[in-house]
């Protein structure tokens, strides 16, 4: 067992553990293994990656996720032209083990997806988060196979869906609920197609936090993590 699954499986041991320990040595036996558990846990560090063509908007969701603005102290770099050159950590706000790391993009001068496919090693991380814009594209389905190939569990973003919302307002007959029903399917649908089993998928805008699927993301990502550690 791998990765995520691993630590969950732990996890639940742990409950095990702390059951068995109350049971033999009462109260005094159950806080022994708390601190002998949490010092176990300290060293388990949690590694998200944030994958995605360029300009998908990978930077400006970590610095959501990590509840800064983008011009603030310490947040990652973004903008309309291709930022991100280097892999870089970012920790959690509240949970200091984990990480996102914030990729460059994908199918860049600079990083032609032949040479990023072959020196990414997708065993490495935890969890992977996919960033599509628009359209969900043939280099997002290279991502989603590798990692799923690496067993490793995916989130797609579908992001910048403010734009889309704001394009398609203008039809005649305009439904928000169906256009983004539609959008979902579609995600849902091309991550089946690229052999993801139980597709995960989350519409998302940077610039209305408290709309679409943000949410629930930022509440996805903590509770499945939180478990882990
Ligand atoms: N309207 C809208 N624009 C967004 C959203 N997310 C990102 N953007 C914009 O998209 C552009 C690119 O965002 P970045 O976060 O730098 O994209 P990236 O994927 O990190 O780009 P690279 O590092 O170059 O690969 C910026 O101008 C962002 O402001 C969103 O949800 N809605
Ligand atoms: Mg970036």
């Amino acid at each position: 067992m791998a990765g995520v699954l691993s630590k969950l499986h732990n996890s639940a041991q742990h409950v095990k553990d702390l059951a068995a320990a109350y049971l033999r040595d009462g109260e005094k036996g159950r806080q022994s293994d708390i601190e002998r558990k949490s010092n176990q846990f300290a060293n388990v560090q949690l590694r998200i990656v944030v994958m995605g063509e360029s300009g998908s908007g990978k930077s400006t969701l970590i610095n959501a996720l990590r509840g800064l603005d983008e011009d603030e102290e310490g947040a990652a770099p973004t903008d309309c032209t291709a930022t991100t050159t280097e892999i870089t950590p970012y920790p959690h706000p509240t949970l200091p083990n984990v990480h996102y790391y914030d990729f460059p993009g994908l199918n860049t001068v600079k990083f032609p997806v032949k040479t990023f496919m072959k020196k990414t090693n997708f065993a490495q991380y935890d969890l992977g988060i996919i960033v599509t814009g628009s359209r969900f594209t043939e280099n997002d389905q290279l991502l989603a196979k590798a990692l799923e190939k690496a067993g490793k569990p995916i989130y797609l973003v579908r992001s910048k869906i403010d734009e889309t919302v704001r394009s398609e307002r203008r039809r005649k007959g305009y439904n928000q609920e169906e256009t983004l029903q539609r959008v979902r399917e579609q995600c849902i649908s091309s991550l089946k197609a690229a052999g993801i089993q139980e597709p995960r998928v989350f519409l998302c805008s940077a610039f209305d936090l408290d709309q679409y699927d943000f949410p629930k993301l930022k509440e996805t990502v903590v509770s499945n993590l939180s478990e882990t550690l």
